[in-house]
């Protein structure tokens, strides 16, 4: 299979043997850069075109994901951050799936609120749940995301011992201001193909409209509202308000927060910018573009 497992500088490394290719200049101008998980046609080591993309996320840069493992530390549970990378998954058109991990240090079970999603439970130090865990990402490409010091790495290391990827290493900055490289790799295990990331940064929901974000809760009761544009905060007669888990509420309310600010602030700049630029609201074309452009600032 001819996929992107790696990039580095000017070499683009494909397929599992890792073979060392260089791509076609044309390629490396235009808009849509080669990206870590992109099907390549390769032709006596330089790759010449890009097969069309399934989907791609941004941050950090990764096309063709089939699923988007959130991790979490069974006994420190942020859960308005697993809700974020879950809405992000949602908002990408990629599946989620969850593993909670460090078991050994709490007796909880995973939160009843996410019975609706397919969960492992693990301990990477103690090796329990690993088979799940490998029975999980069997046969797929998946991105591994959750906060900084959950147990990502560690969990690749128990399904791989003999790769070592660096556990709680502290050169894994998701600073954006530092300039560490951001494209990430590819590594197999059996016909899984893991993606292994620093943490997401700076996810935000400040990019979109707050009537948007209901639709990135996949329980909630869509299309029932007295409203078709309700916000579900305090309408009357509102049918998602009440009748959703609280921490998923709490986390719904945050976000759309986020988007009500990035709304605001479009029409402040707005007024100020449009006797020159005209009314021109953001369309889809331009936030793509935008999405382009973060891959390559990166
Ligand atoms: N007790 C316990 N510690 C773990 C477990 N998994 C990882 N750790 C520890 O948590 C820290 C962060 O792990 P790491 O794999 O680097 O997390 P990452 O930042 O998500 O990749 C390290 O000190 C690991 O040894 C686990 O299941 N139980
Ligand atoms: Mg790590
Ligand atoms: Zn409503």
């Amino acid at each position: 299979m001819n996929q992107v497992f790696k990039i580095h500088s000017d070499f683009y490394y494909v397929g599992e043997e890792h073979k060392e290719c260089k791509a076609r200049e044309v390629l490396k101008k235009r808009n849509d850069k080669i990206l870590t998980g992109d099907f390549v046609e390769v032709n006596d080591g330089v790759i010449e075109r890009i097969l069309p993309r399934k989907n791609f996320i941004p941050r950090p840069a990764v096309a063709n994901v089939d699923q988007i493992v959130v991790v979490s530390a069974l006994d420190n549970i942020d859960l308005t951050q697993l809700d974020r990378y879950i809405a992000f998954a949602v908002y990408y058109g990629i599946p989620v799936k969850l593993c909670f991990n460090k078991e050994d240090l709490s007796g909880d079970s995973a939160p009843d609120v996410y019975a609706n999603y397919e969960t492992v439970v693990t301990s990477a130090a103690e090796h329990t749940g690993v088979a799940e865990f490998e029975k999980l990402l069997a046969g797929k490409t998946s991105v591994l995301c959750g906060a900084s010091g959950v147990g990502k790495s560690s969990l690749i290391n128990a399904l791989l011992p003999g790769l070592n990827l660096k556990v709680g290493a502290v050169s894994e900055k998701t600073n954006r201001g530092t300039h560490t490289t951001r494209h990430c790799e590819i590594v197999t295990v059996g016909d899984a193909r893991i993606v292994d990331t620093p943490g997401f940064s700076n996810l935000k929901f400040d990019f979109l409209m707050p009537e948007v974000v209901g639709g990135l809760f996949e329980e909630f009761p869509h299309g029932q509202c007295k409203f078709n544009d309700c916000l579900h905060i305090n309408e009357s007669g509102c049918e998602v308000h009440g009748n959703v888990p609280e921490s998923r509420y709490a986390s719904y309310l945050e976000f759309v927060q986020e988007a009500r600010d990035y709304k605001q602030n479009l029409k402040s700049t707005k007024t100020e910018t449009s006797k020159f630029f005209g009314n021109r609201v953001e369309g889809r074309n331009t936030q793509k573009q935008r999405v382009y452009k973060e891959v390559e600032n990166d």
